[in-house]
């Protein structure tokens, strides 16, 4: 071996040289380690053994985590007896069964087979002919086992119950008795207009039922079913006194679940359908008490603005609906800034505030003004001017949908007599002539009642003050002629 071994260092030169080096370095008996290392080195092209060893080494760690790793594994080894719990579930399945058996009468088949024993022994079905057993409800007497008993497998199975019905089997006969456990038998009436009292101590008051289709169940108390005639429109049931809670049934489907139509609370509206009847479950308090209930129909209008209820179903409840403005502690909303035009606020959500809402344009604190130039005017006055000398301060005039928002020229004219004169009116510019009458509160475009881009006839009052403003829109700039005649 080692001969070969060493034939491949020569063969191989300076590899198993630099090999026993290093070899040397950690062992001193290296060499000759090396020389095994070189003859592993010859198979060492297969040197997978060498890495053997290393494996070796990681054999260690695999040592210390197998135990982890086989755990994990042992671990999804371990889910597939998990999957046998899934086998747990067939459980349920096994108590489903023992369930059906308990529900079917076999229990009781298996009381009567222990309790009385055959009725008669037998060994056709023939010898137990005309035998009936005590519990029809366990099966027809057949010969079982050499005796006449009752045969389980055809015992009576009634149906199961459901919100208005409950089915038992009697005995006697073997048949279902079913029950309607949601009474509509009604006690007693409401009707539209009238306000009906009773005592909850009247006969007829029952259990109450479990659940309501429609509004929270009630708290338990003790019901009472009553008619609710000629019920038509939008109707309001309003329960008074020892009421808790009301609900209104379709009667025709009298059914706490399904013909639940409306209630919940003490009150409720709802749209009666024509010619359907209703009843109402009302809940009651308690014994001994007075119980009260008044029946509107027809209802168009909000008729309660606080009680949280949409009374004439136009979508909007209370003080939301107009019907309540102004009534039951519903503000009356502002529709108009008027009288609001220095407070910073928009109130009426306009979205304008304060003066700039026109609303405003007559309060004293927004009032647009003129100022008057030329106050010295006469019969037969005649002037040729531009606006361009005047001032801006009047804008909005009340005669003139378009803002002027030009410079102004205004003239004043007290008038000395009553009749009709002329005011001659030219201007190539696009100017117009504005007519504004004294009204107590000065010179303001508010009080425009005329506007002219020609000439203006005027039938003067006298001693009424006018002002004849020459305005335009934009930043016009131009010439006008103004002339007055006063015998036109
Ligand atoms: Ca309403
Ligand atoms: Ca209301
Ligand atoms: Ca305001
Ligand atoms: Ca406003």
């Amino acid at each position: 071996m080692s001969s070969r071994g060493t034939s491949s260092r020569l063969r191989s030169g300076k590899l198993p040289v630099g090999l026993c080096l290093a070899a040397l370095a950690l062992l001193t008996t290296g060499c000759f380690e090396s020389g095994r290392l070189g003859e592993g080195a010859l198979t060492g092209d297969t040197t997978v053994p060498p890495d053997a060893t290393d494996t070796a080494t990681a054999t260690d760690t695999t040592d210390t985590s197998p135990p982890t790793d086989t755990a994990d594994t042992g671990d999804t080894a371990t889910a597939p007896p998990d999957s046998a719990d899934t086998v747990d579930a067939s459980d349920t399945i096994d108590t489903a069964d023992t369930t059906v058996a308990a529900d079917t009468s076999d229990a009781r088949d298996a009381d009567t087979t222990t309790d009385t024993g055959p009725l008669r022994a037998c060994l056709t079905q023939g010898d137990c002919a005309g035998l009936v057993g005590e519990d029809r409800c366990a099966g027809p007497i057949a010969c079982i086992d050499y005796g006449c008993r009752p045969d389980p497998s055809r015992a009576v199975v009634c149906p199961g119950p459901t919100t208005c019905e409950a089915s038992t089997c009697n005995p006697s006969t073997g048949l279902c008795d079913t029950r309607n456990t949601c009474s509509c038998e009604t006690h007693g009436a409401l009707a539209c207009g009238v306000l009906t009292s009773w005592s909850s101590n009247d006969p007829g008051a029952i259990a109450t039922f479990p659940e309501f289709g429609c509004g929270p169940s009630p708290s338990g108390n003790r019901m009472r079913i009553v008619e609710l005639t000629g019920a038509s429109g939008r109707v309001r049931v309003d329960g008074q006194l020892g009421i808790l809670g009301l609900h209104v049934l379709d009667s025709d489907r009298c059914d706490p679940l399904t013909g639940c139509v409306a209630g919940g609370g003490t009150a409720l509206y709802f749209d009666a359908s024509p010619g359907k009847r209703y009843v109402v479950a009302v809940e009651e308090g308690g014994p001994n008490e007075q119980v009260r209930a008044q029946t509107t129909c027809n209802i168009t209008s909000e008729g309660r603005c606080q009680d949280g209820l949409d009374d004439d179903a136009d979508g909007k409840s209370d003080c939301a609906d107009t019907d309540c403005h102004g009534r039951e502690g519903c503000p009356v909303p502002i529709t108009q800034e008027t009288g609001r035009c220095t407070n910073l606020v928009d109130d009426d959500s306009d979205g304008a505030t304060d003066c700039a809402d026109p609303d405003c344009g007559d309060d004293r604190a927004c009032l647009e003004t003129c100022e008057v130039l030329t106050s010295s005017t006469y019969c037969n006055y005649k002037q040729g001017l531009s606006n361009g000398g005047g001032k801006a301060r009047s804008t909005h005039y009340a005669c003139n949908p378009v803002p002027q928002t030009a410079k102004e020229v205004v003239f004043e004219i007290t008038a000395g007599f009553s009749g009709r004169i002329r005011i001659g009116f030219q201007s190539a510019a696009g100017l117009a002539l504005h007519l504004l009458v004294e009204t107590g509160r000065g010179c303001t475009p508010r009080d425009c009642v005329a506007m002219s881009t020609g000439d203006l006839y005027i039938d003067l009052v006298e001693g009424t003050t006018y002002y004849l403003a020459v305005d335009g829109p934009g930043a016009t700039v131009g010439a006008f002629d103004f002339e007055i005649d006063c015998e036109p």
